[in-house]
């Protein structure tokens, strides 16, 4: 037997010299358009979004990667006073994001500006570069803009300020290019053809959990998590069986409607989505399930993936 010679080759060796690679948190108050923004920068639609508040809930991964590196952006859960145990995990994703990241994107609602109090999350980690993207530019004039730039430089000291509108895709061209600046030099931590790390069947249940928050009102969206329990994928057809769990037995009923309309409506709407992402046709089975106070009980949360 023969021993199989040690490579002299240092791993990586093929990439550029400059190459770069580093993790990047986006951060902000619920409803900033975080989200919006990393689908945004990404291209492509990896986050859920909707107009309620507390929409996401994971941190979220998307890889971008060219020749001059790699970037991995961490969507984050919108940053909040915990009021049930789903809140504190939210906020521990929050957390481990910034914890994680070579720099911090703090992406600003001007309608929505934080009380320093509200920044004391930042404080720890000052030593990473912070950027304040002011978003929705779309919606706001000068003054405005100019308010929320003057607020915050008294309370954090951003490295970079950008105008942006992550709805329209505004002001992101230079971005790029800046963050690279701002990260070390590294070998890529993913292949560079991977978007994400998180499994279909993750994004799955984000996709329903979208629809929730499209056609439910009120506390609906926020009592409900989504689990897939069956993905199989056949010649021509993904069957995806996923449960819908619920907070209380008395929301069950709304959840299913008269005569099963709204499930069948929540149904449909997931279904087209799904397959937009999977580019496959899908056969979508729900079910409803109560699990009491599921947002307050540590197995519950740990089972559901928090
Ligand atoms: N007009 C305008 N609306 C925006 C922009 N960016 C995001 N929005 C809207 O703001 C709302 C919230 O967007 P999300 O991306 O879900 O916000 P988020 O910060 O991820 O929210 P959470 O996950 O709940 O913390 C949605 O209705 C978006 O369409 C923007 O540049 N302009
Ligand atoms: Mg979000």
């Amino acid at each position: 037997m023969t021993d199989v010679p040690e490579s002299t080759v240092p791993i990586g060796s093929s990439l550029p010299e400059n190459y770069k690679s580093g993790f990047v948190a986006i951060a902000g108050k619920p409803n900033a358009g975080k989200s919006t923004f990393l689908n945004a920068i990404l291209g492509t639609k990896l986050s859920i979004i909707s107009p309620k508040v507390q929409t996401t809930r994971h941190r979220i991964t998307g890889i971008h990667s060219d020749d001059n590196g790699q970037i991995v952006f961490l969507d984050t859960p919108g940053i909040l006073e915990p009021r049930y145990k789903l809140h504190e995990k939210m906020m521990q994703a929050v957390k481990r994001s910034v914890e994680d990241a070579d720099l911090v994107l703090f992406i600003l609602d001007p309608a929505d500006l934080p009380e320093p109090e509200e920044m004391a999350w930042y404080k720890p980690y000052a030593r990473k570069p912070l950027f304040l993207m002011i978003n929705k530019a779309d919606r706001f004039g000068e003054g405005q803009i100019e308010h929320a730039r003057e607020h915050m430089n008294e309370i954090v000291n951003p490295a970079k300020t950008h105008v942006i509108s992550a709805l329209n895709a505004q002001g992101l061209d230079q971005l790029v290019e800046e963050i690279f600046e701002t990260l070390p030099k590294g070998p890529p931590f993913y292949p560079p053809d991977q978007l994400s790390e998180h499994p279909e069947r993750f994004f799955v249940s984000e996709l329903i959990r979208e629809q929730l928050f499209a056609l439910y009102r009120a506390e609906i969206p926020y009592s409900c998590t989504v689990n897939v329990i069956e993905f199989k994928e056949e010649d021509s057809i993904i069957k995806i069986d996923a449960e819908i769990v619920v907070n209380r037995n008395s929301q069950k009923g709304i959840l299913i409607g008269k005569g099963g309309a709204a499930l069948k409506k929540l149904g449909t709407e997931s279904r087209i989505e799904i397959e937009t992402f999977l580019n496959k046709k899908v056969f979508l089975n729900l079910f409803v399930k109560v699990r009491e106070k599921w947002r307050d009980s540590e197995t519950f949360l740990r089972s559901f993936g928090y």
